[in-house]
């Protein structure tokens, strides 16, 4: 397996000091679980998705653990504005705030709450399971322009993370670098339902949810590979990256970083294992690899 030479990486508009980044929505509720995976080895980490308003989440049940990966309908939980001082203690780390809205505007306001706090903002516009946010908002390229343009006119590093469920990606991710993104981020969860054939019933008490985990990376791969044929800015693959290998792959595709999240549930230390095959000093430099599978 080829290896990759360690050194910090300019990855949408920030430095990180590797090309693994902590996905959102995994171990990001609290500065503490953050600052804990900064001290595991991600290069930078992304918060759970905070909106407008304070919401509870979904009914339960949110999470399906399944043998390739997970099934969640979470239904975006979070604090709202309160959010910010949980990472205020995390200022000038490579933490990215996520946010989500339902128009530019919300976008925004929630943005700007985090001005000085956070290293870059990363739109959700992909959420499969939140009515009037999400992938509702995410699936529509004018919209998409718009909310990106909104965020990105404040001057903070913008990343938008787009959803798979379209017919079209690129649409999308061309959408997002009008609006003026630093980068994409490709993908969010796939959206997916399991039944319990014991109950007669779907397993989440959301019906749909989104999947996570080794299940969708060929569809990650897939994704960044089309957005690299189509977009300029920088792509940071994520979906199912649990292995050295795969972030190789991922780089081969297009994607100048990867996001890790499913993998940390079974590893917590994930970043550290992946670093030790991943990085070797006589290494070559990531960037030849970056898109090298495009012929
Ligand atoms: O909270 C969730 O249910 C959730 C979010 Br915000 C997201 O972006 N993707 C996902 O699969 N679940």
């Amino acid at each position: 397996m080829v290896s990759i030479r360690p050194g910090p990486v300019n990855v949408g508009g920030i430095q990180t000091p590797n090309h693994l980044l902590l996905a959102a929505g995994i171990l990001g509720t609290t500065g503490a679980s953050l600052a804990r995976m900064l001290s595991y080895g991600a290069g930078a980490v992304v918060t759970k998705s905070i909106g407008p308003e304070p919401k509870d989440g979904h009914a339960g049940p949110c999470l399906a653990i399944l043998d390739d990966g997970v099934l969640n309908a979470m239904g975006l939980p979070n604090p709202s504005k309160d959010f910010v001082e949980e990472i205020s203690p995390l200022k000038g780390k490579p933490v990215i705030a996520s946010i989500y809205g339902g128009n530019p505007e919300e976008f925004a306001m929630v943005a700007e709450w985090f001005r000085g706090s956070a290293a870059a903002i990363e739109l959700n516009l992909s959420c499969p399971h939140a009515e009037g946010y999400g992938a509702a908002v995410g699936s529509d390229p004018h919209l998409v322009e718009a909310c990106t343009l909104a965020v990105s006119r404040l001057g903070m590093p913008t990343w938008v993370k787009l959803t798979p469920n379209v017919t079209d990606i690129t649409a999308i991710g061309k959408a997002a670098e009008r609006g003026g993104a630093s980068a994409i981020v490709a993908i969010n969860t796939v959206k997916a339902m399991r039944i319990s054939t014991g109950l007669r019933r779907p397993v989440l008490g959301n019906r749909y949810g989104g999947l996570s985990g080794k299940a969708i990376f060929p569809v990650a791969v897939r994704c960044v590979y089309e957005l690299y044929e189509s977009c300029h800015i920088p792509i940071i693959g994520c979906g199912g990256v649990s292995s050295a290998d795969n972030v190789l792959e991922m780089m081969m595709a297009g994607a100048v970083a990867v996001e890790i999240g499913s993998a940390v549930y079974s590893d917590v230390r994930v970043f550290e294992t992946i670093a030790r095959t991943l990085y070797a000093d006589d290494g070559v430099p990531a960037h030849d690899l970056v898109g090298c599978a495009h012929g």
